[in-house]
């Protein structure tokens, strides 16, 4: 029996890096994981430490075990779909490769992929990429995001890999963790990856001309070897995300800047919508805080009641 960590995943067969060793072991799952574990489509994720077992007498490596998840970015696999999508699990940051056109990342996005790094605490940096596509009124508005998101605690990078600005200082980042690239389809996750691993030839492709979106080029996700203990993980772009066991009434735990107001406010259940004394919505009209998050932080609320309640007509 060895021990290793799932680098590709094809949904059949998996790629197993052995601990100690830099030859990667083809394995497929125990049959018990396949059938106990309904609640994912993908049980093994990129990421995953595994153990894994040769069968008798023959060559066929199988997953034995599964080792509990440090972490994971889990999203609903489709919209009011009960199973849930690994994205990839153990890892050290989140990198959120945004841009702000072709294809557009919108606000709410970014804050629903954030409340599920902040599920798990995943340190998250904010890669802004296609500098070179805007003009000076949308790089004003583009600083003006940077500096809202900083002021709650993520780093922002501001890149472009057409004319590779900013590049070599993302580089430094990169050292000692394991780093998941993530982001709607088109953004550039995986010419960025190319971009650090000059060798990888990863598969990218222009985005659509007519919707101006990406055609979903990267179809698994993939670990990849950056230096030494430092690992970069591409993924295929993902059009939304509905976010998983989230209880509504602790959404506020995932909003950062929500949650570090939130005891100051009067009720310790304060929901922050029409309390009295909320700190939060206090401090959302002295402008403290941001409006469009805290309008996100309302609209997401709403999403997960509504679906919760849904939920329980059918079950
Ligand atoms: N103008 C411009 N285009 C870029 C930049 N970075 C990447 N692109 C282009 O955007 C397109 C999509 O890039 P990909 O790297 O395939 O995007 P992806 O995020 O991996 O997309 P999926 O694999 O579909 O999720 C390609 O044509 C890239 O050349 C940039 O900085 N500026
Ligand atoms: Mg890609
Ligand atoms: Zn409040």
């Amino acid at each position: 029996m060895l021990k290793g960590r799932v680098l590709k995943s094809t949904g059949k067969f998996y790629a197993i890096q052995t601990e100690g060793s830099d030859a990667l072991i083809q394995a497929s799952l125990l049959g018990k994981y396949k059938q106990s574990i309904t609640e994912y489509t993908n049980p093994i994720a990129v990421g995953d430490f595994v153990d894994v077992s040769q069968e008798d007498q023959s060559e066929n490596w199988r997953i034995t075990n599964i080792y509990p998840r440090e972490n994971a970015i889990i999203r609903k696999s489709v919209n009011l779909s009960k199973q849930k999508h690994i994205i990839a699990s153990n890892i050290d940051r989140l990198f959120l490769v945004i841009s702000l056109k072709e294809p557009q990342t919108t606000r709410m996005f970014i804050d629903r992929y954030l409340v599920a790094a902040e599920q798990y605490a995943i340190p998250t940096t904010l890669i802004f990429n296609k500098l070179d596509l805007l003009d000076t009124a949308e790089k004003q508005r583009l600083n003006l995001l940077c500096e809202i998101y900083q002021t709650i605690g993520y780093d922002c990078f501001k890149i472009s890999i057409h004319t590779q600005e900013g590049l070599e200082l993302l580089r430094e980042v990169l050292h000692n963790q394991t780093v998941l690239f993530s982001g709607h389809s088109g953004v550039g996750k995986s010419s960025l990856l190319n971009y650090f691993l000059p060798d990888l030839h990863s598969k990218t492709a222009p985005i659509s001309k007519t919707h101006k979106q990406g055609q979903h080029t990267t179809t698994f996700a993939q670990m990849h070897s950056f230096s030494k203990n430092s690992f970069l993980i591409d993924t295929p772009g993902v059009k939304s995300f509905d976010l998983v066991d989230i209880d509504p009434l602790e959404l506020h735990h995932y909003f950062k800047e929500l949650f570090s107001a939130s005891s100051q406010c009067k009720f310790h259940n304060c929901q922050h919508i029409s309390e009295p004394n909320c700190e939060i919505t206090k401090r959302v009209a002295l402008g403290k805080i941001d409006p469009t998050r805290y309008k996100n932080y309302t609209l997401i609320k709403n999403d997960l009641m509504l679906n919760n309640t849904y939920r329980r007509k059918k079950t």
